[in-house]
């Protein structure tokens, strides 16, 4: 396919500093000032997170708002401190960048190439063609085929092209499928069709020959029917000969729910010769986070950097936000949050002291006394226990199992003991047996397919003479698993 310019080559930021640049940069000489310089080997074993990636030649990253870094020194020490790669939050994305036709804002995206650039970080471009957060006048333009490649290729050319030779990796396309592997209904996709991709991934290379060039995407951590379509298209793409560097895997994920085959993924991607990367790690709570959601959310945390670290290919983990107070979780997803590292005081959180331990140091500066245990990775299964409703003998208890290992289970038996008399009654969504205190729950006929990364939620009411302490321990098919 043969590839129409239209507008001028990006021009280098180097040599325009635009009003809106020189505003931008003087606001941000204060942090400039506090720029962390990388350690000489080898990091102290207490030493921030990022030395210790820069030891193992990995890169840890966080998306940096640029309000808040000019409007909040806590965060931007802890951004400056902590990480060695950044990603803008919102400062690229096309409604930022190009919020009317051809007039080009630069600002917050300077502002925070400037930040990262003095404190050496590595940056990835986020994001160049997205459905999302784009204007309306691009959502709506009713263009042709040939104006929107055009517009798209003026996009790209001016955004790519500023910061040509500053940035590491692009995610040129964000989010092109739906969860079932079919094409997302973008005006891109609407207009241009599949093509659009291959399109933006030769214009990205053109207008900036030394960044990576990525796709990007939630809910394809596992292997499933989304990711399975990244992995055909990067499959055709490099047969095709069209320039593609990586995949991000965003990893917006819920406590207790990494998904058992997120390293075979990873792997199967490697193996097609790209990069991977986990770029938008948070892993939300139901709130409030109770002290054993805090350390099931370090187990995951920990899961997901072992999972990286394991394969090759596997370059960076960037975690979406740097601290609870800012993240987009409540704002999306109501009654849930605390998905990052450090809390709203920017106090570090178990899965801090989990990623760190995961990088080599020792993982205790979460301030919780003197448990430096590791925290435990998943098991092969976790298991959620609540009492739903309780009222003066009774209750009605609630178990969701999900299945963390890398095969589906045919058939499963989950048991436990209560610890203080308890006795079930009736039950749902499982057989229900009981022995002295332990209880054995077996599937039904209709719910014994449980996938890799899949739930199962059971129920019962049962009797309780007072007491009415949770079980601490479970076993699923014999195995224990984790308990949140
Ligand atoms: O964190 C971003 C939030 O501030 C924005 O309001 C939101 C708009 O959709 O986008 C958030 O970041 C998204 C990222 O760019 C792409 N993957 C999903 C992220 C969370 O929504």
């Amino acid at each position: 396919m043969r590839l129409a310019r239209s507008g001028g080559r990006g021009t280098p930021r180097r040599h325009r500093a635009t009003p809106a640049r020189r505003a931008a940069g003087a606001a941000f000489a204060a942090l400039l000032g506090a720029a962390v310089l990388v350690p000489a080997a080898p990091a102290a074993a207490d030493a921030p997170l990022r030395d210790h990636a820069d030891q193992m030649g990995f890169e840890i990253g966080a998306a940096l708002a640029a309000n808040h870094l000019q409007n909040d020194s806590q965060y931007a020490d802890l951004a400056a401190t902590e990480f060695n790669a950044a990603t803008p939050e919102n400062a690229m994305k096309w409604e930022s960048t190009e919020p009317s036709r051809n007039q080009f804002d630069f600002g917050n995206a300077d502002a925070f190439m400037d930040f990262a650039q003095a404190n050496n970080q590595k940056v990835r471009g986020h994001t160049l063609v997205w459905h999302n957060q784009l204007p309306s006048w691009v959502e709506n333009g009713n263009f042709s085929e040939s104006e929107l490649r055009s517009v798209m290729e003026n996009h790209i050319d001016r955004v790519a092209g500023r910061y040509a030779g500053e940035i590491a990796y692009w995610d040129v396309a964000n989010e092109i499928f739906l969860g079932d592997g079919s094409w997302r209904d973008s005006v891109f996709y609407r207009t241009l069709g599949p093509d659009f991709v291959a399109d933006a991934l030769r214009m990205t290379a053109e207008a900036d020959p030394n960044a990576e060039l990525w796709l990007n995407d939630y809910s394809i951590d596992g292997v499933n029917a989304k990711s399975d379509a990244y992995y055909n298209l990067i499959r055709d793409l490099i047969a095709q000969g069209v320039p593609i560097d990586g995949i991000g895997l965003q990893a917006h994920l819920i406590n207790g729910q990494v998904p058992g085959s997120l390293q075979q993924n990873i792997q199967r991607f490697a193996d097609l010769g790209i990069k991977v990367a986990i770029t938008e790690l948070d892993v939300r709570i139901e709130m409030p986070a109770s002290q054993s959601e805090l350390e099931q959310q370090a187990r995951d945390y920990r899961s997901v950097m072992d999972a990286c670290l394991a394969v090759d290919g596997c370059v960076a983990v960037t975690v979406w936000g740097v601290s609870d107070q800012y993240s987009w979780v409540p704002d999306t997803f109501e009654g849930q949050g605390a998905p990052l590292l450090f809390n709203d005081s920017y106090q570090p959180k178990p899965a801090y002291d989990a990623v760190h331990e995961a990088l080599g140091g020792t993982g205790d500066g979460d301030g919780d006394g003197d448990d430096d245990d590791p925290p435990p990775t998943s098991g092969p299964c976790a298991v959620d226990y609540s009492a739903a409703n309780e009222w003066s003998t009774g209750f009605t208890g609630q178990i969701t199992v999900t299945n963390n290992g890398d095969t589906a289970l045919d058939g499963w038996s989950l048991e436990f003991d209560f610890p203080s008399g308890q006795q079930i009654t009736n039950g749902w969504n499982a057989e229900w047996s009981q022995s002295g205190s332990t209880v054995t729950a077996t599937n039904t006929g209709w719910n014994g397919a449980v996938p890799a990364g899949g739930s199962v939620t059971v129920g019962f009411n049962a009797s309780h003479d007072g007491g009415n302490a949770e079980p601490e321990a479970f076993t699923l098919n014999g195995q224990s698993c984790s308990v949140s």
